[in-house]
């Protein structure tokens, strides 16, 4: 990642001018002096968030509107079915507002200006339009768009062979028109690079929401379903308008008290709700319940895989759930795990343990997602332990078991190397986990768009012969992403009105990992804030540089693990020595195989030469893998404490010209969002300065080496 000048940052954004300053000059916090008011006219009217992307504002632009005035003006619709009517109905409402007129719904087609959707299998028109065979070959999820003649107009007609594609086809046609695309001449196929594309959301049933900074649970209140159809409605078409197609609504940490019941046949109505809610969008309902259950809620003495009345159990739980909800999508599991009970408390195996609640399901269609964060029960370097405990066990899942592994080994951090485990079990159905809401980066505090951060892991090679892990998890019958979702009941969703496109990325990303980061950044901001081209280039700017930004003022070289225990949003290095090996002399973690943990080598045997060598290990990950005196020098020529005071100078400096770009902003959009956000950005001011002199001021006691440059 190339470094981020603050001349080029100011350029970006268009305030250069004002801030005449020199590269890498910090800028301290009681500096942040505003620099005026843009020249806008007024203000669009306030909002609070809500609409998320799915605002559908009315085209600004006249040239456009009238173009797609001219092609749209007619619904027609040839499918039946509940996910046919939702996409008919996003249509209708969508494109009323975009093109501010009437969208009616015709029989046939009668003339051009129709959208046409439908199914290979009841429309006539798209039987007309597409060769079934290759419309067959983009499966049930996928959908093809096309413009064709007729008469002296055109209609477009949105296909495919499953009511689902309908559905993500009508919301690609939405976003042609959110993004300003040409649609009149459309020949567009796709289908989805990965089966699984799942939010799981750590809610507990008591409403509470772990990890979660937008707010109390969407789906849980005191012990009982959230009764709001409504809120679940906007949330399942947001999820379906990304690709989302199965969601986990209970936390994974289940034997805490307030979801140690979760599998009471108590709970079954309130799941049919939830599943009733979301299937209209082509959503399967998952839950998160306990290994222990069979104790817990079953009153047996044991929850041991191998004995024959806890699988009994299982099977007969597992049967009246899908009674009551045939579709049902099956359980997500995390056992062993941070006190969560699991079957090596009984002498078994993780296989043993996803196996034995998998047959239950097995009968149904049911899925079982086993989580493999698992650590502390072995290996003294954490990062090791789910690799060792879960590579001997490849190829003994079951089919219908899918093992989900974080995207590092440690937990989420702002820079980690990939999870060692992708590239080491080809024999086993894998997920890979992505945290969304942004636990260790952020909060709903400071910015921190994951996009960029996500992309360098489905890009990165796992195997030798270059397989990228985007690449390794198409591959899977039950391949693909299951994001952390932080969205509570907040107006906005997730406390931050910039934070939400990371569930926006993420969905996109799941659906197709090789769309670029500026396409899908583009694709959020101008329906969520407008096509205003400073609005469009600053949001653009600060989301593009918030990653690296969060990184400087936060953790240097992969070091990790610097914040506190607990909530894990403040700087606390002293507590982490243990993972930092931080001492007077150094800093970093040995991990290399010659003289440390030897976790470099639980990759395969070319990547593990790569970061087995100092020389060779990229430097954002070095002190990951390796302990180095603090003097040791890095390619710019900077010594590691050098560069761990300028980064977090920088990056502290950075967020106080993400503040003045914002303040840029007033008067392009509404006030209400514009002061919502300037606020955070106030608090990401503090939030960075509190990082940069907490860390600053620890490796300086801890070195004894002095900062060379001058701050101001
Ligand atoms: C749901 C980290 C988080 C925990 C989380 C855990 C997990 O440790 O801090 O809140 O628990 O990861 O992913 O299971």
């Amino acid at each position: 990642m190339s470094r981020i000048s603050r001349r080029g940052l100011l350029q970006t954004v268009g305030v250069v001018a004002l801030a005449g300053g020199t590269v890498g000059v910090s800028t301290s916090v009681g500096n942040a002096a505003p620099i005026g008011k843009a020249a806008a006219g007024n203000p669009p009217p306030d909002e609070d968030g809500h609409e998320l992307w799915l605002r559908y504002r009315l085209i600004s632009d006249q040239t456009l509107l009238s173009a797609y005035r001219s092609a749209v003006s007619y619904l027609v619709v040839e499918a039946a079915g509940a996910m046919v009517r939702s996409a008919a109905e996003e249509l209708t409402s969508g494109l009323r507002s975009l093109l501010g007129q009437a969208i009616r719904t015709e029989g046939s087609v009668t003339g051009p200006g129709a959208v046409v959707l439908g199914t290979l299998a009841a429309s006539p028109v798209v039987a007309r339009t597409f060769q079934s065979d290759k419309l067959k070959s983009l499966g049930d999820e996928g959908f093809a768009i096309r413009t064709t003649g007729y008469g002296p107009g055109r209609v477009t007609v949105i296909a495919s062979t499953g009511a689902a594609g309908v559905l993500y086809g009508a919301f690609a046609f939405l976003r042609l028109l959110q993004t300003g695309s040409a649609i009149d001449h459309l020949d567009i196929a796709e289908s989805p690079a990965n089966p699984v594309r799942m939010l799981d959301h750590w809610d507990n049933l008591d409403g509470s929401v772990e990890r979660g900074y937008g707010g109390q649970s969407i789906f849980w209140s005191n012990g009982t379903c959230v009764t709001t159809p409504s809120r679940h409605q906007a949330y399942a078409r947001a999820a379906a308008s990304i690709g989302i197609n199965a969601v986990c609504v209970t936390n994974v940490n289940a034997n805490r008290s307030a979801n140690k019941k979760l599998l009471d046949s108590a709970r079954d109505a309130d799941l049919v709700k939830l599943a009733d809610r979301l299937r209209p969008y082509g959503i399967r309902l998952f839950i998160s319940p306990s290994f222990a259950s069979p104790m817990t809620v079953g009153g047996l003495p044991t929850a041991d895989p191998v004995n024959h009345a806890v699988r009994a159990w299982w099977a007969k739980t597992a049967d009246r759930l899908y009674a009551a909800i045939p579709d049902f999508g099956g359980f997500l599991i995390k056992a062993d795990s941070e006190g969560e009970p699991g079957p090596v408390t009984y002498g078994r195996t993780h296989a043993q343990g996803a196996n034995m609640i998998a047959a239950a399901l097995n009968n149904h269609g049911g899925l079982v997602f086993w989580r493999a964060f698992v650590y502390g029960v072995g290996d003294p370097d954490r990062a090791k332990e789910s690799y060792e405990l879960f590579t001997p066990l490849d190829g003994s899942f079951a089919s219908n078991v899918i093992v989900q592994i974080k995207n590092g080994p440690v937990d989420f951090q702002v820079r980690e190397p990939i999870h060692p485990l992708f590239g080491a079990m080809p024999h086993t159905n894998l997920t890979c986990e992505l945290e969304i809401t942004q636990e260790y980066t952020g909060q709903s505090t400071d910015l921190c768009y994951l996009v960029p951060q996500w992309k360098t892991y489905l890009d990165t090679p796992v195997t030798d012969d270059g397989t990228r892990l985007r690449d390794l998890l198409s591959r899977y019958r039950h391949g693909g992403f299951a994001g952390v979702a932080g969205f509570g009941d907040d107006a906005d969703w997730t406390g931050h009105h910039l934070a939400a496109a990371n569930a926006y990325g993420f969905g996109r990303l799941a659906w197709d990992p090789g769309l670029d980061e500026s396409v899908i950044t583009e694709e959020w901001i101008r329906p969520t804030f407008g096509t205003d081209p400073v609005v469009v280039e600053t949001i653009t700017t600060l989301l593009r540089t918030s990653w690296p930004t969060y990184e400087d003022y936060t953790s240097p070289l992969g070091l990790g693990m610097l914040c506190n225990q607990g909530d894990h949003f403040y700087p606390e290095p002293r507590v982490r020595a243990s993972t930092t090996h931080a001492d007077a002399h150094g800093v970093g973690y040995d991990r290399t195989r010659a003289t440390g943990s030897g976790y470099s080598h639980e990759y395969a045997p070319g990547i593990a030469t790569i970061f087995e060598e100092i020389t060779t290990t990229p430097e954002n990950l070095l002190l990951f893998f390796h302990h180095v005196p603090y003097t040791y020098r890095l390619k710019s020529g900077k010594t590691v404490i050098q560069h761990i005071y300028d980064t977090h100078y920088d990056g502290a400096a950075r967020v106080v010209l993400y503040s003045q770009a914002w303040a840029r902003l007033e008067g392009h959009i509404d006030q209400r969002r514009f002061h919502e956000v300037a606020q955070k950005f106030a608090g990401q001011i503090t939030h960075s300065a509190l990082w940069r002199d907490s860390i600053v001021g620890y490796f300086n006691k801890l070195s004894g080496i002095a900062d060379t440059v001058k701050r101001r």
